[in-house]
């Protein structure tokens, strides 16, 4: 079956429909490789199912090298299992629930630990049998609140999740590296630039986990990195140090109420009282679960909720209302602070505990105190709870810190032994004494990845797919479809590649010349050659790689010789 434009499904479009705002979403819709079927649910059309196709096999290649071996597991999971795990509860309206015929409770898998877990600890009960590592690629549901950016926040995606089971902590950290490896080369044969960032192992929790990023200025991850050493961290854990700016020392004075009508924010409050905002004590309110909690952070600063989070552990960190304050301190946002707060824990970050003679709010509507010190109110402890800035330094070598987005299309967690206690999957160890596996997963969004590919290699004419993912290696395109000896020439060009087992298309369609390069480049074909005249009069070919601007005229032997080369650099 000859691989024609003609017959190929692929209905690109002219113009960007308006929901698309990221240039992968846009680049997807018009090239025509997905469609929407409702909101973050696509359908992905012959060229994208080529390019899942290549993105998996890289995958399944690198799994299966690090001893992995391939399931499938159930997308439809009983409630049983979740409720033995104490999640069931845990994830609100994100989880897809649905009931069976009589009236049995089920989720649709947003992920696999519980039913992985129950599938071993029902099958290993000798460390002989370990170490295994089990893994699937497989569609995942999860409903967003605000799917977005196409298959970048979908609420059907495709994941490859991997879980290792292991006998300690050690053989954990083998089957870590390992994959951790497997995915330094995945992300490098789809021709990505990433990188892998310490990352946040989740509010309850402290195991070990990275995430792998894909670079780009539309990724909603911030990482920060360092060029001197090999640190790079999600901003959301990147630890800082307290900048405590060499000043002279003051003399600790009184603290006094002013009167600060109708000064609110801490820039009008530092206006008002001509102090700096790092003399001002930002004091936050928080729900945590159902415990209202008070962070304490430095006016300058921005806070960090991931890393409260890890101080006061709770699932769900909101900020409280403005009733709920006005219920606790007796006024509004504006005027709030932490002395004289009773019954309530005050977290305050390390640098509050350096601030003298500082201003906070009274908890009296339009009133603050100044020279607010540290003994003048009880806190819970100082901790780092800020997010890192760019003027913070390097938390390993002191360097100088960069900061980039990122698109998180892995990520490798250290689950320890969190599921198999839980679950009961334990072994028997060497000495016959009873232990739990411990456990790692691993997950890739290969949906994901493939519009990461897109975010990162596009240009204005359309995308440029990296030659190991794309749909097809080379298009070949007559010029003039009228001129029977122009096709026959092209005709030839695809035969002799298609014999050397290279993935080439023909466009015959019965475009204009313009209309079919403006396809080529906005479907990303890494390779184009065009027969026009100059193949009939002198044997010559336009040879033209997606990725540059310049055009070669070489002989078809040529071109045949270098799209082999390009196919095996
Ligand atoms: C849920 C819902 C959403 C979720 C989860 C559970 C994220 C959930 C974390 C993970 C951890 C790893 C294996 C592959 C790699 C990631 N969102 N997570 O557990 F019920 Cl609705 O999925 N799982």
């Amino acid at each position: 079956m000859k691989m024609r434009m003609n017959n190929i499904f692929v209905p690109t479009l002219r113009s960007t429909p308006g929901e698309a705002e990221i240039a992968s979403h846009k680049l997807l819709l018009r090239a025509g490789f997905i469609r929407r079927s409702s909101a973050g649910v696509y359908t992905y059309l012959p060229l994208a199912y080529r390019v899942l196709e290549k993105i998996k096999n890289i995958v399944r290649d690198e799994m299966n090298k690090a001893g992995g071996q391939e399931v499938m597991l159930p997308i439809i999971q009983p409630a049983e299992l979740w409720m033995e795990t104490g999640r069931w509860h845990v994830y609100g309206d994100e989880m897809f629930r649905l009931k069976d015929r009589h009236g049995r409770d089920f989720c649709l898998g947003p992920t696999h630990e519980e039913i992985i877990t129950d599938l071993v600890r029902g099958e290993v009960n000798s460390y002989r049998q370990l170490p295994i590592l089990l893994y699937q690629i497989q569609n995942k549901y999860r409903d967003e609140r605000r799917p977005r950016f196409g298959l970048m926040r979908g609420r059907e995606f495709i994941m490859k999740d991997l879980y290792s089971f292991d006998v300690n902590e050690e053989a954990l950290d083998v089957s870590y590296q390992k994959m951790y490896q497997a995915y330094t080369n995945i992300f490098t044969r789809c021709g990505l630039n990433f990188r892998p960032v310490e990352a946040d192992s989740g509010a309850i929790g402290g195991n070990v986990t990275h995430e792998f990023m894909v670079l780009a200025e539309s990724g909603e991850a911030t990482i920060v990195y360092c060029d001197e050493c090999n640190y790079a961290a999600n901003v959301e854990i990147a630890p800082c140090k307290p900048s405590i700016k060499a000043e002279i020392k003051e003399d600790l004075r009184e603290k006094v109420k002013v009167h600060t009508p109708d000064v609110k924010t801490i820039n009008e409050v530092a206006e008002f009282l001509e102090v700096k905002p790092e003399k001002c004590i930002k004091t936050l309110f928080y729900k945590a679960d159902e415990e209202l909690i008070v962070v304490l952070i430095r006016g300058d600063r921005t806070i960090n909720e991931i890393k409260v989070q890890k101080v006061h552990p709770c699932y769900n960190l909101e900020l409280a209302s403005e009733e709920e304050i006005k219920n606790i301190t007796g006024a509004l946002p504006g005027s709030v602070g932490p002395i004289g707060l009773k019954n309530i824990k005050i977290y305050a970050d390390l640098e509050i505990e350096h601030i003298i003679n500082g201003v906070c709010g009274a908890n009296e509507d339009d009133y603050h105190y100044i020279n607010v010190n540290a003994t003048d109110y009880q806190v819970e402890g100082y901790y780092d709870l800020r997010l890192i800035e760019m003027d913070d330094k390097c938390p390993k070598c002191n360097g100088q810190l960069q900061s980039a987005r990122g698109i998180e299309v892995g990520q490798v967690f250290k689950l320890g032994t969190k599921y198999s206690e839980s679950l009961k999957a334990k072994f028997l160890d060497v000495n016959g004494k009873e232990k739990p596996i411990h456990m790692g997963c691993y997950g890739i969004g290969v949906s994901r990845t493939l519009a990461a590919a897109v975010e990162q290699h596009n240009d204005e004419n359309g995308i440029i797919w990296p030659k190991a993912i794309a749909p097809y290696l080379v298009t070949v395109i007559p010029v003039n479809n009228k001129d029977s000896q122009q096709m026959e020439y092209a005709e030839k060009i695809y035969t002799e590649l298609q014999a050397k087992g290279i993935e080439v298309i023909l466009d015959d369609r019965n475009e204009r010349a313009g209309v079919k390069f403006k396809d080529a480049d906005l479907i990303g074909f890494p390779i184009r050659i065009t027969v026009g005249k100059k193949a009939i009069e002198e044997g010559i070919v336009e040879y033209k790689l997606r990725k540059e601007s310049t055009v070669e005229e070489i002989s078809m032997a040529e071109a045949i010789k270098k799209v082999v080369e390009f196919s095996q650099s």
